[in-house]
């Protein structure tokens, strides 16, 4: 996306959001990011109350999210002694911004000084096993958004995007939590029951709308990764019901005690 002359780089408005961040805590550094996607705020709630909240668009460079279930709000808060900074709700590709907005949180996250960021998102599932309500690890992903928010000619390596380390921490916490390929689309829309089977053909087991662009700047900025998709419904035609939002929401809710229990046993060891 191209940028007028005297607007400042996707690094330096990270840099100037930090600064804010650290004024608005009083906090030096913080250590882990929590993206809390659709569904997921009742399980950021379960991590404690937050010490400092602030609604995004205090800090430069965020915008206010458009979507029914993404509160616009960054908590800071203590969990063992780790300094967390959880986001409530982000920024989508499918809001038409481009892609700096959609990583933004994570680089003023790294430039606040975290180590790791957990990306949180609800999905539609293929396999029927997984009803609604369940989380799946996610192993590694595939990017069918035709974009990247590495700017210029920077070669980042993807091997290990899903950090392996961080799912068998969760896994030594809950040993029945399942993994699988994260696909992003772009969306608004969902996907067509011939884009599913694709999905199926190229190896996905899991399709949502955010996540994968957020995770590759995560690792520019050097972060360890941990994804968590949410299966709050059957992808297209897997099913056989209409795919519904609300029912997303629904979802969330009813996982969130599981969520919150997972997120506060495995952050103090990450
Ligand atoms: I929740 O079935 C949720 N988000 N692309 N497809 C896509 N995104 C989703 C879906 C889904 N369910």
């Amino acid at each position: 996306m191209s940028t007028a002359p005297d607007e400042p780089g996707a690094h330096a408005l990270a840099e100037q959001a930090a600064a804010r961040l650290r004024e608005l805590t009083g906090t030096p550094r913080h250590d882990i990011a929590l993206v809390m996607g659709s569904g997921w705020v009742p399980a950021a709630d379960a991590l404690g109350p937050a010490e400092v909240e602030i609604p995004v668009t205090e800090l430069p460079g965020f915008s206010a999210p458009a979507v029914a279930g993404h509160a616009g709000t960054i908590r800071s808060l203590c969990l063992g002694d780790r300094r967390l900074l959880v986001f409530l709700g982000r920024t989508h590709l499918y809001e038409g911004r481009g892609v700096r907005p959609v990583v933004h949180g994570v680089r003023a996250a790294a430039a606040a000084g975290c180590r790791a960021v957990v990306l949180t998102n609800a999905s539609g599932g293929l396999d029927p096993a997984w009803s609604p309500g369940t989380p799946v690890l996610i192993a590694d992903s595939i990017n069918l958004t035709a974009t990247s928010p590495v700017e210029g000619a920077t070669f980042i390596d993807l091997t290990d995007l899903f950090a392996r380390r961080l799912r068998e921490l969760c896994r030594e916490v809950d040993p029945t939590l399942d993994e699988g390929v994260y696909v992003q689309f772009r969306g608004p829309h969902y996907e067509t029951p011939a884009e599913i089977a694709m999905v199926a053909a190229i190896g996905g087991h899991l399709v949502g709308m955010s996540t994968v662009l957020e995770a590759i700047a995560a690792r520019e900025a050097g972060l360890e990764v941990l994804g968590i998709s949410l299966v709050t419904n059957l992808a297209a035609g897997v099913g056989g019901e209409p795919l519904d939002h609300a029912e997303v929401l629904r979802a969330g809710r009813a996982a969130a005690a599981r969520m919150g229990s997972l997120l506060s046993a495995v952050l103090p060891r990450i």
